[in-house]
């Protein structure tokens, strides 16, 4: 047995990504350590993203970990989408018979570390990692500093999962693709009961907001703001005012503000997301805008193809499914990249303020709202894709809906 300088997978990263492949491993027989910079109570109550795809739905059911979600998370058939004074209703039920599930991402993170630590598994926390070394080795090197040591950990492969800031990818020397956007989102979560059954999008002349819920009692809400905002231009009465006037929705009554930000809006694919015994996973592959509801999703679809390819490499010491990890993730990757940032152009108000590109905007606005065949490229974009099979040769031969 691998001793505690040693384990099979060496995992960067105690986000959905991280957590997930080290819960999905264990259930093959794999051991791995997790190494997480931060405290388990930072990222238990790290507030970030809230809509899961069936697809994600159905991997923590079928991996044991859906239990609490069944029973708190809201099931949704469709969204509203809002502009010029219009209200219209997406129903994804109709258009592809599914839905999604609003539960947080916190959520997801808990159940997550709960289970990895009753199943006995290795979460290092507070543990920084410098540098991920000999990737093109059979033995890479995880080097971390952790109660004042500096010390290593030898891996047999290392799956990167740091997030967008990550140093993981940094060894890759890959191509990167990135796009900047000129606006950010604040984004709040407040004691106050949702004032909608289903997640509101709303364009409005003075800015995109989305209206989004964590349970009966809490709500998430987003503003778009300048791209370089900073929170304290915004307070409290301000963040209202400016909700239920971009919602157009009255009902909604200010609450206590448990937490607040602000995010960039930024795209960024790095490819390929593997070299040698190296593979990415999630935000450190790729960063999506969060309009598309994509991040969390993306990361729970990348863990699982890698999952699926170190255990037939353990099984069998047959590379195929590592070798194809990279290809296998990136058609549903730019699917989502590209739905993520079609679904920002549509939405946000574009500070330059090209009236044409308005008129244009609108006018899209309203074929999505009046179309069925419009309206069903966004629903089966926004509930996703089933998860590319590297078993059938994935992103070789399938298309991403297979
Ligand atoms: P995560 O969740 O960022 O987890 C990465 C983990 O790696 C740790 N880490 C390190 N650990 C050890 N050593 C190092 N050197 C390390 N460097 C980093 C980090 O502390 C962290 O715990 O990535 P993962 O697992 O890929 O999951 C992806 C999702 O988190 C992400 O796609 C979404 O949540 C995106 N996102 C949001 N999506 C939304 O839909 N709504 C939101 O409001 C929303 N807010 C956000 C977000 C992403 C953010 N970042 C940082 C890009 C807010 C932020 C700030
Ligand atoms: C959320 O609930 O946090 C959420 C929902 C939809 C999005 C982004 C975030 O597009």
């Amino acid at each position: 047995m691998p001793g505690p300088d040693e384990t099979q997978v060496g995992i960067v990263g105690a986000g959905p990504a991280g957590l997930m492949l080290s819960h999905l491993l264990h259930r093959q027989g794999i051991e791995s350590v997790v190494l997480e910079t931060r405290s388990r109570d930072y990222v238990e109550r790290r507030v970030r993203a809230g809509v899961l795809e069936q697809g994600s739905t159905d991997l923590l059911t079928s991996s044991g970990v859906g239990e609490r979600m069944a029973r708190e998370g809201l099931s949704h058939d469709g969204i509203n989408i809002r502009f010029a004074g219009e209200q219209h209703r997406i129903d994804f039920r109709r258009l592809t018979g599914r839905g999604i599930t609003v539960y947080g991402q916190q959520e997801v993170v808990k159940d997550l570390i709960m289970q990895r630590l009753a199943d006995g598994g290795e979460i290092w926390f507070e543990t920084e990692v410098s540098a991920v070394e000999a990737i093109d080795s059979d033995h890479p090197r995880i080097t971390y500093r952790r109660d004042g040591e500096d010390a290593g950990l030898t891996c047999e492969f290392v799956a990167g999962c740091d997030g967008s800031h990550g140093i993981a990818r940094a060894g890759l020397e890959a191509k990167s693709y990135e796009r900047n956007y000129p606006f950010s989102w604040l984004g709040i979560l407040a004691k106050t009961p949702p004032a909608s059954d289903e997640l509101i999008y709303a364009a409005h002349e003075r800015g995109f907001a989305l209206h989004s819920m964590r349970s009966p009692e809490i709500s998430r809400l987003y503003l778009q703001v300048e791209a370089d905002e900073t929170l304290a231009a915004w307070p409290e009465d301000r963040i209202w005012d400016e909700l239920r006037l971009r919602l157009a929705e009255p009902s909604l009554q200010p609450g206590e503000i448990m937490e607040a930000g602000i995010t960039p809006m930024r795209s960024l694919v790095i490819e390929p997301m593997q070299r040698g015994h190296l593979f990415l996973a999630g935000d450190a592959a790729h960063i999506v805008p969060a309009t598309g509801a994509k991040g969390m999703n993306l990361a729970l679809a990348d863990v699982k193809v890698l999952a699926e390819a170190l255990a037939a490499w353990y099984r069998s010491k047959s590379h195929d499914l590592l070798d194809h990890y990279s290809e296998a993730c990136l058609r549903r990757v730019w699917r989502a990249e590209h739905f993520s940032a079609w679904m920002t152009a549509l939405l946000h108000r574009d500070p330059a303020g090209d009236p044409f590109e308005h008129k244009l905007q609108l006018s899209y606005l309203r074929y999505i709202t009046t179309s069925d065949a419009a309206a069903t490229t966004l629903a089966e974009n926004y509930v996703g894709f089933q998860f590319p099979s590297p078993a059938r040769g994935g992103g070789r031969g399938g298309g991403v809906g297979e």
